[in-house]
């Protein structure tokens, strides 16, 4: 079984790793690719840092802040410390040292003229994934939140998503999203042919405008999935009991004029695109409506409280994917 999995950040890599545990004991010769967004990478004190990659990454490697969720478990932070001893800005972004030397080493590869995608196929290798980590593309393509600011021209200004997200906590209303370079990047090398070659392919409850919708926006990548007659697409609301799980998708799902609701969310990605969809207990309500939109639709338990809740999940969008499959 060839499993593909768009991923964005927390959400995605917490749903992996339930994902490759219950494979790991159902379907132990399943082979899985996660397509990971980069719109919200960014580049500090010159050096490229790949949230969603690494969070990813880190996750499955056993090497993420469980907590927190991003960044480094274990982590200090003598080199931020030093930065902001020399007044260096931005301070607003958490660089720690373990998690500097993954962008050291992606800067200084990406310098020496290596793609993105075969950086991330070397950094991946120390973390000895059980699946083959792409980015969505190798050009640049870079998420940017449009707000009100009455100083700006127009007042209005277009601000990088992390500044958006981290800086600003999301409290200004979000009047856009545009992931700025989506429109001429190609999908990375092995994106195409892992989707065209997939017998089910998985999108977790990740944003569905930040994350998986910036990665739906590389040309290409909409049309490999609806190519595939074969697989079913099966997605996950990161939207219970109307508020996201972690995370501020409802302040960009509000930019895209979309409620916060796990209907919503399933009728955002549309009928064209997913054939299932599962929704939260609490949001039981909401299965009639996603099947009167055409998309098969199951509510299950979606909270990931450890490993074992994450793997029950996928197992049942594995069953969601084999139902619709049947017809
Ligand atoms: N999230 C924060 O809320 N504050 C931070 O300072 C921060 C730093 C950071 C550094 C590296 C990294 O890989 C992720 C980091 N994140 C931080 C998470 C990140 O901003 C977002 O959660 C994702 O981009 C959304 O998927």
């Amino acid at each position: 079984m060839r499993i593909v999995v768009l991923a964005g950040g927390i959400g995605a890599a917490r749903f992996l790793r339930g994902l490759t545990s219950h494979l790991a004991a159902a379907a132990p010769g399943a082979d899985v690719t996660v397509i990971g967004n980069t719109a919200d990478d960014t580049t500090l004190f010159g050096l490229r840092v790949c949230p969603d990659l690494d969070t990813v990454m880190y996750t499955l490697g056993g090497g993420i802040d469980e907590e927190q969720g991003w960044g480094r478990a274990g982590e200090t932070f003598a080199v931020q410390e030093e930065l902001a001893a020399y007044g260096a800005q931005p301070q607003w972004f958490a660089l720690g040292d373990r998690d500097i030397a993954t962008h050291l080493v992606r800067t200084q590869m990406l310098a020496a003229g290596f793609p993105l995608s075969k950086v991330t196929e070397a950094l991946s290798v120390r973390w000895h994934l059980p699946i083959r980590l792409l980015p969505m593309s190798d050009e640049r393509v870079e998420t940017h939140v449009v707000i009100e600011d009455a100083e700006a021209a127009g007042g209005r200004r277009a601000i990088h998503f992390q500044e958006y997200w981290v800086r600003l906590h999301a409290e200004p209303p979000a009047l856009a999203v545009i992931p700025i370079g989506a429109e001429d990047a190609k999908p990375a090398p092995g994106v195409v042919e892992a989707l065209e070659a997939a017998d089910v392919i998985l999108f977790p409850p990740s944003n569905p405008v930040v994350s998986l919708g910036t990665i739906l926006h590389v040309p290409g990548i909409r049309e490999a999935i609806s190519a595939n007659e074969r697989a079913p697409v099966v997605g996950l609301s990161p939207i219970v009991g109307g508020a996201p799980v972690r995370g501020m998708a409802d302040k960009v799902l509000a930019a895209v004029g979309t409620d916060p609701t796990a209907a919503a969310v399933a009728r955002f990605y549309g009928p064209d695109l997913l054939d299932g969809w599962l929704v939260d207990e609490v949001d039981a309500d909401a299965v009639a409506e996603v099947e009167a939109a055409g998309i098969r639709c199951r509510a299950v338990p979606l909270l990931m409280r450890d490993v074992p809740a994450a793997a029950r999940m996928a197992a049942e969008a594995l069953a969601l994917a084999a139902e619709v499959r049947r017809g």
